[in-house]
């Protein structure tokens, strides 16, 4: 299940549920989302994992990724028919 960092009013991780939410995926079976606004654990995830403080962030086993383009793009990838 990809694991997905977010926070309230980012428009880039808005961008981002709107496509998950475009593929039908499900929440708790493809993806996972967790709050990463300052000072959550989500945030300390993302500085351990990624290093840096950005949202939103994706984890998929050993895949690590910032960036809303590129998170669409692996996602769209992932769950292609
Ligand atoms: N180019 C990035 C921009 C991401 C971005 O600017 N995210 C903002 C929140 S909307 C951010 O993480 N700011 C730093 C912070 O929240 O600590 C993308 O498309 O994902």
């Amino acid at each position: 299940m990809i694991k997905l960092f977010v926070k309230e009013g980012c428009p880039y991780c808005h961008k981002v549920i709107s496509k998950i939410n475009e593929l039908n995926l499900k929440e708790g079976i493809d993806y996972g989302l967790t709050d990463a606004a300052p000072g959550t654990h989500g945030r300390t995830v993302i500085l351990e994992r990624g290093g840096k403080s950005q949202v939103p962030f994706m984890i998929d086993d050993d895949v690590y990724m910032y960036e809303s383009g590129n998170i669409i793009k692996y996602i769209q990838a992932k769950f292609a028919e």
